[in-house]
């Protein structure tokens, strides 16, 4: 029902531009990021949905290509089926089997015969590692990686990755609805991630980059209402690292109009982004900014960031839980070994997770 997008960094280059023009490319969703009762409240937000059964997650090692695929499914969406009315997908967690970096997230879903399905059954999935917390809001884990309906692709960064050590517990949370007219049974999310290895000659290390969630509603649950008319939410996060901001997107819903990005004690905007809805306010696309050109943006301790979403409500109702508001960006701090201390011993014990190795 929200069609809630989440976009994520298409922080590159030319394939940028192109990605945003085709909505299939198109900055993710990310609907829900905050999971309530077990987590610390971050994903969906309270709500009470019965569990699927028999879906699982599945692991593929591709060292050929050096990417992993995980697999979850089989999941079934009869038509017309809002996320309250629909079995849910259980938390599942990814082991990660090795030291390296994770460099860019590619999901899609399929049926069991490879067929593609129509993205916008995907409310949306989230990743979060269990053994960090998040650098902005320790109360929360660090969410490595969102997508919703738009499934965008987050690319990588040359030079960069997010460093994950083996033995890591990736939780994920899948939401899933079916707005479509068609029923569709045995689907799998699929993410292919690309990966560097860590610990075995090749190429050059990989500076570390950390995902930044900046949340108007700080570091609590990401949902909420939406008035008639206009509505303006603003939120500050005070920084406690020093480092550069890479590149920054926007998560928002519909009738986004859009989300600025400030730095309070420099009265300085960092980006504003326009949101891109359709006639009926329906969001198409948020933009993303990048900061490569000049080595960054560059944060000190002690700046206070502050985000600020517009919405216009033109529906006469209050949406409850109807908007978001996030910018997202990719963070690259100046000492990488004071981000060691975010790391932590998962709340959940090591989980097998069915793994089909090194062949395809
Ligand atoms: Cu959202």
């Amino acid at each position: 029902m929200c069609a809630l997008r989440f976009w994520l960094i298409s922080l590159l280059l030319a394939t940028t531009v192109a990605a945003q023009e085709n909505p299939a490319d198109v900055p993710p969703d990310m609907k829900h990021m905050q999971h309530s009762d077990r987590h610390g409240g971050f994903m969906q937000g309270g709500m009470h949905h019965a569990v699927a059964k028999g879906v699982t997650l599945q692991s593929k090692v591709d060292e050929v290509t050096h990417a992993i695929t995980l697999r979850e499914g089989p999941i079934n969406l009869p038509a017309n089926t809002s996320h309250m009315m629909m079995p849910q997908p259980p938390e599942l967690h990814w082991t990660v089997p090795m030291n390296a970096w994770l460099l860019a997230y590619s999901p899609r879903l399929v049926e069991a015969n490879g067929n593609e399905v129509s993205s916008r059954v995907l409310h949306h999935t989230a990743f979060w590692n269990e053994n960090r917390r998040d650098f902005l809001c320790p109360n929360k884990e660090e969410h490595i990686f969102g997508a919703g309906s738009e499934m965008t692709n987050w690319i990588q960064v040359p030079g960069y990755g997010y460093r994950v050590q083996k033995g890591d517990q990736i939780r994920i949370e899948t939401m899933v609805h079916n707005p479509t007219g068609t029923s569709y049974e045995n689907v799998f999310l699929e993410v292919r991630i690309p990966y560097q290895e860590a610990d075995v000659p090749g190429p050059p290390a990989r500076k570390s980059y950390y995902p930044a969630w900046i949340d108007v509603k700080s570091c609590g649950d990401s949902s909420y209402d939406l008035k008639p008319g206009k509505n303006i939410k603003e939120g500050v996060v005070r920084l406690n690292y020093s480092g550069v901001l890479l590149g920054v997107g926007g998560h928002m819903h519909d009738y986004a109009t859009r989300i600025v990005l400030e730095n309070v004690l420099r009265n300085e905007t960092i980006a504003a982004l326009d949101a891109k809805v359709d006639s009926k306010g329906q969001l198409l696309s948020m933009p993303t900014v990048t900061f490569f050109d000049k080595g960054g943006y560059k944060l000190a301790v002690g700046d206070t960031l502050k985000t600020s979403a517009t919405y216009y409500n033109p529906t006469g109702k209050v949406l409850r839980d109807g908007a978001m508001g996030i910018i997202v960006g990719y963070f690259v701090p100046d000492d990488d070994l004071q981000m060691a201390a975010l790391r932590r011993k998962a709340r959940t014990a090591p989980h097998q997770t069915a793994a089909i190795s090194h062949d395809r």
